[in-house]
């Protein structure tokens, strides 16, 4: 047996990067609620990504999206972050908001639309250099809606060229990671839609090229921890985005809705060495909240990661393989549960309050007053991001 004072210092150096747009409010095509207090501006957003930190211990970057989050002066920006305890992590482009890109970006028959989606991509590895951000994150919205509307291959073929042009400007210590997506907008076909493809695209870029697993972004039934297990054996996943979904790229907190499913790819991350300081496994969040508060919906987000990298930690590696060796099925099977249905979360709270963190982030964050103090603060803005 696994004992919880076995891994604690393994849980030292977790980092769950944040997304600034989960500070933002969001919804679907039916209707955005609004949320008293949500961020004008990225400083506001960065300030609210700081509370989880503050409360958590677990979150020190976050993660901005151009050109939701363009400012002047980034420089700034970044000190901004640093004085609230956090520093700006991975910059997301986003191609999928511009007139222009209705039938492409870095697929674009246009070769004038094209590089223009390229030079978004320059300017976001300067904004990178400039922060000293180590990811450029690329998804793209790229794709078609109708058998016939393009060509698949030639659109495949340009994105490679596209990608080729871009990754020549990543610095030494950046790197280029590729996220995919099965559908959405795009209905009929997506140019980036899975892991193989994303993975084909930049295995030809070179090393510093690698994928992106968002967990929302499969269809139902998908065997996703297989996924995890097959790009950590080859070298090339790079990152995540953490949600999790009942139907389709739902955005929900992680953890929420198949919280076994979270342990099942937290074990293959922990067993492909995906995990620890070494490991180049970035470690984000991509959530949107909807109906609930944003930042403890964070909190929660953070604290279902913590609890069940804890369980994937306390999974007895040698009775397991001596079980599979065996071929003792229900043995291994039976050694996987019991890792999962530990409850890590008094010993998480005691290891939390020996590091001068709350026991229970949730409840100083709701006592701290800080929900309160924005709402009146902010009454009557305009909040930053999605379509800004
Ligand atoms: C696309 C996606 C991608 C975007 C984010 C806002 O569905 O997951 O990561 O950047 O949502
Ligand atoms: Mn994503
Ligand atoms: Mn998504």
């Amino acid at each position: 047996m696994v004992q919880f004072s076995d891994i604690a210092a393994d849980l030292e150096a977790q980092a769950i990067e944040l997304p600034s747009w989960a500070f933002g409010n969001s919804g679907t095509r039916f209707k955005v609620f609004g949320t008293p207090g949500t961020p004008r501006t990225p400083e506001e957003k960065i300030a609210d990504a700081a509370q989880v930190n503050k409360h958590t211990g677990l979150s020190p970057k976050v993660a901005i999206h151009i050109p939701w989050d363009k400012v002047d002066d980034f420089g700034a920006l970044g000190r901004y972050a640093n004085d609230l305890g956090v520093s700006l992590g991975t910059v997301n482009s986003n191609t999928f908001q511009d007139d222009d890109y209705k039938f492409g970006s870095l697929t674009h028959i246009d070769p004038v639309i094209r590089q223009k989606a390229i030079d978004h991509h320059y300017e976001c590895i300067d904004i990178m250099s400039e922060i000293g951000s180590k990811d450029l994150k690329v998804w793209l919205a790229d794709g078609t809606n109708y058998p016939g509307q393009g060509d698949l291959r030639g659109r495949q073929d340009r994105l490679a060229t596209s990608l080729a042009a871009i990754y020549d400007r990543i610095g030494e210590g950046q790197r280029l990671v590729l996220e995919y997506k099965f559908f959405e907008p795009a209905f009929y076909h997506t140019d980036v839609p899975d892991w193989g493809t994303s993975y084909t695209q930049v295995a030809a870029l070179g090393d510093r090229a690698m994928v992106c697993l968002d967990t929302g972004h499969h269809a139902p039934g998908t065997n996703i921890e297989f996924i995890v297990m097959q790009l950590l054996r080859l070298g090339k996943l790079g990152s995540f985005d953490f949600n999790s979904r009942f139907y389709a790229d739902d955005d929900l907190i992680v953890g929420a809705a198949d919280p076994f499913q979270l342990f099942r790819i937290l074990v293959e991350v922990v067993r492909g060495g995906g995990y620890g300081p070494s490991s180049p496994v970035a470690f984000m969040l991509d959530q949107c909240h909807n109906v609930e508060d944003k930042i403890p919906g964070q909190i929660r987000s953070v604290l279902n990661v913590q609890e069940m990298t804890a369980r994937a930690l306390l999974v007895d590696r040698p009775a397991l393989e001596a079980a599979q060796a065996a071929g003792d099925v229900l043995g291994a099977n039976g050694i996987l549960m019991d890792a999962f249905y530990t409850d890590v979360r008094p010993s998480l709270a005691a290891w939390r309050e020996s590091r001068g963190l709350p026991a229970d982030p949730m409840a100083a964050y709701a006592a701290s007053g800080y929900q309160a103090t924005i709402a009146a603060a902010r009454a009557g803005g305009t909040q930053a991001g999605w379509g800004a």
